[in-house]
């Protein structure tokens, strides 16, 4: 079994991830979208890190989908709505007992993945790390933070696991992934829409707590349906603290709609809200807060799916 890292995706966090590997000494080979892609990536010479005010290039080998070779590691670094047509062009090239790392936010996306490649094992992961590309093939490394990874049909730990520690990626292996997942989309939920619908930074929701609130109590009700009673602990308490620890932050959603790129909706409030309607949990205000959304984003001329 080769132990090369591929990861599809070279954008904030696969670009923080393949330049750590790098640094530790694993293998490692992006997977960019197509030719002109590979060729602009080959013209800048590899991958620029920038921690605080340092600049660190790595002059990691890339590839596209359409290149030979068995993919035995996968690393998975695309927004949610990418993740299944990525893996789509790849599904030819993953050897047997191929393992993929499923990076994104929210939930939804890596059932759609792993229904396409049923003989993989899917290893779920969840970030809070921060990291954002300052130009292509430039990233910087903005906030620190920690992984979860788990696999919710196998708890067994990937003989690979040492690899991040060794890259210095702060990660541990975790028997409830779901339960961080869906605990992340709810506080996704409970934030990011209203900083968009209110023009805010997340700080800025201090002057709409009643309706943080209200929200925290459906999503609450949301998750114990789920069979996620944990993630659903204190989650109106977790969430003001979210708050105010990142109140000058501007919510991931409010960037995107800002620099008028698509947002992850349809991973995130779309699915607790696809979710409760599959439990018939009537969940009005939730509702509502998805509703406004889509008219927002369709106003700006975005999508809204
Ligand atoms: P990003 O947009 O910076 O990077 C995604 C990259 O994937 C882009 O470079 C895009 O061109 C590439 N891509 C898409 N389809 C592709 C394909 N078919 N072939 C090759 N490349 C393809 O996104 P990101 O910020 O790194 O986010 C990735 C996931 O991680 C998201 O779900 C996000 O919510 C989550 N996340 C991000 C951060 C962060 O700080 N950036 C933090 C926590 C979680
Ligand atoms: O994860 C976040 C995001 O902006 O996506 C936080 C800061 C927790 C707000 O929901």
């Amino acid at each position: 079994m080769s132990s090369t890292w591929h990861i599809l995706g070279a954008g904030s966090l696969g670009s923080l991830w393949a330049c750590r590997l790098a640094r530790a000494g694993k293998a490692v080979r992006l997977i960019l979208r197509d030719p002109q892609r590979l060729a602009a990536y080959q013209a800048a010479g590899g991958l620029t890190l920038l921690e605080q005010d340092q600049a660190t290039h790595f002059a990691i080998p890339a590839e596209t989908a359409a290149s030979g070779g068995p993919i035995h590691r996968l690393l998975l670094a695309c927004k949610a709505y990418d993740a299944a047509p990525a893996l789509a062009r790849l599904a030819p090239r993953l050897a047997d007992g191929a393992e993929l790392v499923l990076l994104q936010n929210g939930l939804g996306s890596q059932d759609e993945v792993a229904e396409q490649v049923p003989h993989a094992r899917c290893i779920f992961a969840s970030s809070t790390e921060g990291a954002f590309r300052e130009d292509d093939w430039r990233v910087r490394f903005a906030g620190h933070g920690f992984n979860w990874l788990g696999d919710p049909l196998n708890s067994g730990l990937p003989d690979w696991f040492d690899d991040l520690h060794e890259a210095g990626i702060p990660a541990e292996w975790t028997v409830d992934i779901l339960t961080r997942l869906w605990r992340k989309l709810a506080l996704n939920c409970a934030i990011n829409p209203l900083t968009v619908l209110h023009d805010c930074h997340n700080g800025g929701l201090l002057e709409h707590l009643g309706e943080v609130d209200a929200l925290c109590a459906e999503l609450a009700e949301l998750l114990r349906r789920c069979g996620q009673p944990e993630a659903a602990e204190d989650l109106g308490e977790e969430v003001q603290r979210v708050i105010l620890a990142t109140a000058a932050n501007y919510s991931s959603m409010y960037q995107d709609v800002r620099h008028a790129r698509r947002t992850e909706l349809h991973y995130l409030l779309g699915h607790a809200c696809r979710a409760a309607a599959r439990h018939g949990l009537a969940l009005p205000r939730l509702e509502q807060l998805r509703r406004r959304l889509v008219e927002n984003l369709q106003a700006r001329g975005l999508p809204s799916d």
